[in-house]
């Protein structure tokens, strides 16, 4: 057992930068000053690491701010904090620690005991993974390239279903590199439908009736990089030609391009991007919705972290034309997660439920004809954030499991 643990741990060393005394601080803004200190923090390079909401544009008064800084600016930080009288709390003393026990599920021998749905895996043996699943299970699932990323990662496709050509319901999983329970879920859902296929009747219907596309690990380079070097990486890796790399995937769709909740600077954790979707992940989603008009049923895409069912519109104070349709689905799902572990998870329109962001991916499926479009930010509400441990991973699944059953139950139900 120790032998393990140590084997585990010597993974994550790997990563090269270190967080060691970095603090993540839930602030709480009650005035214009306030705010303006917030987007004062945000103003410098790499000075503040926006977690909640991802930028300090999307500050407001009474919200709470989840934000990481370095150590050496902790002192400076909270002697502005205090002189500007606003409330704050160390939501996490010190990330390293954290960051090292995430991994904190022994590893299993895979000849032995199968493949480990409840540790968080690399890019590369997700990718291997899918290609196995795909081999097991040769009726159910098909594994194919979706696309090619930045850095020339393969992005993988999995399909599932006794038929290709059913009604789709898309799912995608690590869009945003650092959520790393969102590939973890994509995972053990893929293993959940093929595994419990003629054991349980409605996985078993689902499976008949529908066509699961799901891309495990969509931002592959960020993800990667996540492991590899920085823990903390969202975006994915294009090289802006200046200091800082990467475009925020999740700004970078054809909707409502360039618009509010997201930035014109290559050093923002929300850049939309030098045109829109420059992204060969963007493209390869666009032109799979695109070329699936019509076909889409619904479209969910994992996030983390927050516990929010999140519908269009994000890019401006809108409402969908199905918003009372979307509303009642996400009210149902939220109610049945709730069901399993008690987990709450609150629902509504982006621009209400989390803030204005154009250009993301929900917003663009449900206007290019997805009937149900959804962001889902998984575990947890701030305790662990992005670095939720892996022994949280087993029931983050079994309970979004059940909030995908009312979603996939209801897509059934309206085919008839
Ligand atoms: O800001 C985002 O992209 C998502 N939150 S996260 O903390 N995971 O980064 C929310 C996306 C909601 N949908 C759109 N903004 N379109
Ligand atoms: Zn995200």
């Amino acid at each position: 057992m120790k032998f393990l643990i140590i084997l585990s741990l010597a993974a994550l060393a790997l990563a090269k930068v270190r967080f060691d005394g970095h603090q993540v601080l839930s602030l709480y803004p009650t005035t214009r000053e306030h705010i303006d200190l917030i987007k004062e923090f945000g103003s410098y390079d790499g000075f503040a690491d926006f977690w909640s909401p991802d930028s300090a544009d999307l500050a407001h008064i009474d919200q709470k701010i989840d934000v990481r800084f370095r150590k050496e600016s902790l002192r400076i930080v909270k002697k502005k904090l205090e002189a500007a009288g606003m409330s704050f709390e160390v939501k996490i003393a010190d990330m390293q620690p954290l960051i090292d026990s995430q991994f904190d599920v022994p590893r299993k021998n895979k000849a032995l005991f199968g493949y480990d749905y409840d540790v968080y895996h690399t890019y590369d043996e997700i990718v291997q993974w899918a290609n196995d699943v795909a081999n097991q299970y040769p009726l159910l699932a098909k594994y194919e390239k979706f696309g090619d990323s930045y850095e020339g990662r393969e992005i993988p496709r999995l399909t599932l279903g006794t038929s290709a050509n059913k009604p789709i319901v898309l799912i995608d999983c690590g869009i945003h590199a650092r959520e790393w329970i969102s590939p973890a879920f994509c995972q053990c859902y893929v293993n959940r439908m093929l595994s419990q296929y003629g054991v349980d009747p409605g996985v078993t219907a689902a499976m008949q009736s529908l066509t699961f596309v799901v891309l495990p690990v969509l931002n592959a380079d960020g993800y990667a990089y996540s492991h590899t070097d920085d823990r903390m990486w969202r975006k994915t890796r294009r090289d802006n030609g200046g200091f800082c790399k990467g475009v925020d995937p999740n700004r970078n769709f054809d909707a409502n391009w360039a618009g509010p909740g997201s930035s014109a600077s290559p050093c923002s954790e929300t850049y939309y991007g030098p045109s829109v979707a420059s992204e060969p992940l963007t493209q390869a989603l666009q032109n799979f919705v695109l070329s699936n008009k019509g076909n889409i049923k619904a479209y969910i895409t994992f996030h983390s972290y927050g516990q929010v069912f999140i519908y269009p519109y994000s890019y401006a104070v809108q409402d969908a034309s199905n918003k009372d349709e979307l509303d009642a689905v996400a009210a149902n799902s939220a109610a049945a997660i709730e069901s399993v572990n008690r987990k709450a998870y609150t629902y509504g329109p982006g621009y209400e439920s989390m803030y204005l962001a154009a250009g993301g991916s929900d917003d663009f499926s449900l206007d290019q004809g997805a009937t149900l479009s959804y962001t889902i930010e998984l575990r947890d509400t701030g305790r662990y954030g992005f670095l939720l441990p892996e022994s949280q991973i087993a029931d983050s699944c079994t309970e979004t499991y059940e909030g995908m059953d009312v979603i996939t139950d209801y897509v059934r139900n309206s085919l008839i």
